[in-house]
């Protein structure tokens, strides 16, 4: 049986990748009204991807025999200044989320929990993924700067990183 605030930090890591799963899919809808179809599948992909992760959560707490809060999800933003500013936003919370992991990782050591700790490693690993994906499509787009074709262009690198993405994720299945 895991204590009492490692299960309050479970539920509320829960919240926080079920508020990400939320606020990447009124990423990719706002992308999809742009046109940015590329950006619109990433972002719909990684919404996916984030509600797994709460999932696996729920997965884990049944395992160890302690209840799992459904999170109410605040409504997040629909309206973004820039596609660029959009993916700083999406770094900034992958962040975010990386520092709660570790939050989460420090109970567990401070508790001698040790199967919370091994179930954490998982996301570790997830999150340095993420935030390098993250910041590299924000080198891209650095990369590609201000001009008449910088939307085309962002779109088509985040659609290519998608693709490699899914690629990644067939061969794990
Ligand atoms: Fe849940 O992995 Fe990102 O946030």
């Amino acid at each position: 049986m895991i204590s009492d605030k490692m299960k309050n930090a479970l539920n509320e890591q829960i919240q926080l990748e079920g508020q990400a799963s939320s606020l990447y899919l009124s990423m990719s809808v706002w992308c999809d009204q742009k046109g940015l179809e590329g950006c619109a599948q990433f972002l719909r992909r990684q919404s996916e991807e984030e509600r797994e992760h709460m999932l696996r959560i729920f997965d884990y707490m049944s395992e160890v025999d302690v209840m799992a809060l459904t999170p109410g999800i605040q409504e997040p933003e629909h309206d973004f200044p820039s596609i660029q500013e959009l993916f700083k936003r999406v770094y900034a919370h992958e962040q975010k989320v990386s520092n709660s992991i570790y939050r989460l990782l420090q109970i567990a050591l401070e508790e001698n929990d040790y199967t919370t700790q091994h179930f954490l490693q998982w996301y570790v690993a997830e999150q340095k993924e993420e935030e390098n994906l993250m910041r590299s499509i924000l080198d891209k787009i650095n990369l590609i700067g201000e001009g008449p074709m910088t939307l085309y262009y962002i779109d088509k690198e985040v659609a290519a990183i998608n693709l490699l993405e899914e690629a990644a994720e067939e061969e794990v299945e």
